[in-house]
């Protein structure tokens, strides 16, 4: 048996907990019905106006998996019709291109407008890419512009677009952020997703972040996605970004971007709706400010 002096062997590693109640009061969810309702009969005050969501983050956060959520969710069927990457090097997504969603014979009213990833390789790529963000933000690229990390889009260019109409412009910005990496994720990104924000802020076009990859972030919630509200890791890098960002938690949603048709039963579709009808919402109160 041990001597007077020998060690007491290590007390076993504590299980790691989740919060009872969730941190997030108000979501249910029971509410896909609801939120798919709200979507789907979503309608701008104005005739023939066009709600533009502009996704923005950093390469390979999951800005075209989401696109491709939302129409997988719309459309009840997996969808892959952005080019998601598989490896990380650059921007997978080079052309602006905005994705619509069928409803019926027509399209529904709002787009969503996927770029290429921030590009933080140098401070001089950094401050192109946030001046192309800009022209985005204003309506004054057109359609099919192949992103450039070395010049911003020229006005003589055949893609610029000198005289925006209301529906060209961007009514909510999107950052979409990779929950898994988030901890690791380099100064020059957060600087650059400050000065977009600055560009914004300066326009008053409202911003919502979706924190991506939640599944890879919490093994808790890669075993059941409904632990997205309980797991204390991911509570605490919500709240760390928001901190540093001055973006307010409200404004935050986790989502698992849809891969399967699994996932359009397990949970994560009802995260992608609710996340899309608040963005909705918010781009809807910016087209009807006064
Ligand atoms: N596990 C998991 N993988 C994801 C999720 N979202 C995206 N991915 C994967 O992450 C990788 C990058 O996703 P993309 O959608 O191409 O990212 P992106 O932001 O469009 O990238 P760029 O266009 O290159 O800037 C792909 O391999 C996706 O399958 C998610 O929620 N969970
Ligand atoms: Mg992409």
């Amino acid at each position: 048996m041990g001597g007077l002096f020998s060690k007491a062997p290590p007390p076993p590693p504590s299980p790691v907990k989740l919060l009872d109640p969730p941190w997030r009061k108000h979501f249910n969810w029971g509410n896909k019905e609801d939120d798919l309702q709200y979507v789907n009969s979503y309608k701008p005050q104005t005739e023939g106006q066009q709600l533009r969501i502009l996704l923005q983050g950093p390469i390979g956060a999951g800005k075209s998996s989401f696109i491709n959520s939302v129409k997988s969710v719309l459309q009840n069927r997996p969808c892959t019709e952005s080019p998601v990457q598989s490896t990380s090097h650059s921007s997978c997504t080079k052309k602006y291109k905005a994705f619509k969603i069928k409803k019926g014979d027509s399209n529904c009213p709002f787009v969503l407008n996927d770029m290429a990833g921030l590009n933080a390789s140098s401070r001089k790529t950094r401050q192109l890419h946030v001046k192309d963000v800009k022209r985005a933000l204003k309506g004054h690229i057109k359609e099919g512009y192949r992103f450039n990390p070395e010049c911003k889009l020229s006005k003589d260019d055949r893609h610029y677009n000198s005289s925006p109409s209301d529906s060209d412009k961007v009514h909510i910005l999107v950052f979409v952020i990779d929950a898994s990496t988030i901890s690791s994720m380099k100064q020059e990104n957060m600087e650059v997703i400050e000065d977009i924000r600055d560009e914004a802020n300066e326009m008053e076009v409202p911003q919502i972040v979706i924190f991506t990859k939640v599944d890879e972030a919490c093994p808790k919630i890669s075993r059941d996605i409904r632990n997205v509200y309980k797991s204390v890791s991911l509570k605490e890098k919500i709240s760390k970004f928001s901190t540093d960002t001055g973006i307010n938690i409200d404004n935050i949603y986790p989502v698992k971007n849809i891969h399967s048709e699994s996932d359009l039963k397990d949970g994560a579709d009802v995260l992608i709706l609710h996340a899309l009808r608040r963005i909705i919402e918010r781009g809807d109160d910016f087209l009807n400010k006064p």
